[in-house]
């Protein structure tokens, strides 16, 4: 069980607030395609994912971008229980998808360098590291069903 702190929530409240699913979804999800290009063999049903370019104008992309941060937003609300509301998501991700769990890690990687390109200044320290302390109880969410 995971303490959060008032100023924990309302850090990660207010931040959230400010965040465009639309537009930091598939910019997150481009980047681990580009910066760890390894990850593309779990989409290979996305087209063309040749190239930075069609990286970052592939539609699938885009989409599963979009997909990945509204499920985020589901452990944003449920921050006392994010084991539990991502079981079947780490299930999934482990028996059907077969991602290595190290994947994880890279996404919220990826997802917090376009947050703090997005936010700049305002990203402070004290915000990131609270954003981050999220981001990995919600790694270690998802990859608490594999085994
Ligand atoms: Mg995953 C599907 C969430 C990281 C590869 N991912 C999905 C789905 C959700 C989701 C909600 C749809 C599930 C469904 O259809 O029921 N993914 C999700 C989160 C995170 C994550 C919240 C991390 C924060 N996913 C992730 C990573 C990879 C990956 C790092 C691989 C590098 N996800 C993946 C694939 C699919 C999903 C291949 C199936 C996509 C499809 O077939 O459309």
């Amino acid at each position: 069980m995971v303490f959060w702190s008032q100023s924990e929530r309302s850090a990660i409240a207010d931040l959230w607030d400010k965040i465009d699913v639309d537009e930091i979804g598939p910019q997150a999800l481009a980047r681990v395609l580009i910066v760890y290009p390894w990850t593309q063999r779990y989409f290979d049903k996305f087209g063309n994912l040749n190239s930075v370019a069609a990286i970052l104008g592939n539609p699938k992309v885009a989409a599963h971008g979009k997909v990945v941060l509204n499920a985020l937003h589901n452990a944003v609300q449920n921050l006392d229980n994010i084991k539990a509301t991502y079981s079947k998501l780490s299930q999934l991700h482990c028996e059907i998808l077969n991602v290595d769990p190290d994947n994880f890690r890279l996404l919220a990687d990826c997802l917090t360098i376009v947050i703090a390109t997005k936010f700049g200044a305002a990203f402070t320290p004290e915000i990131q590291a609270t954003w981050q302390k999220f981001l990995a109880v919600v790694v270690a969410a998802l990859s608490s069903r594999y085994f």
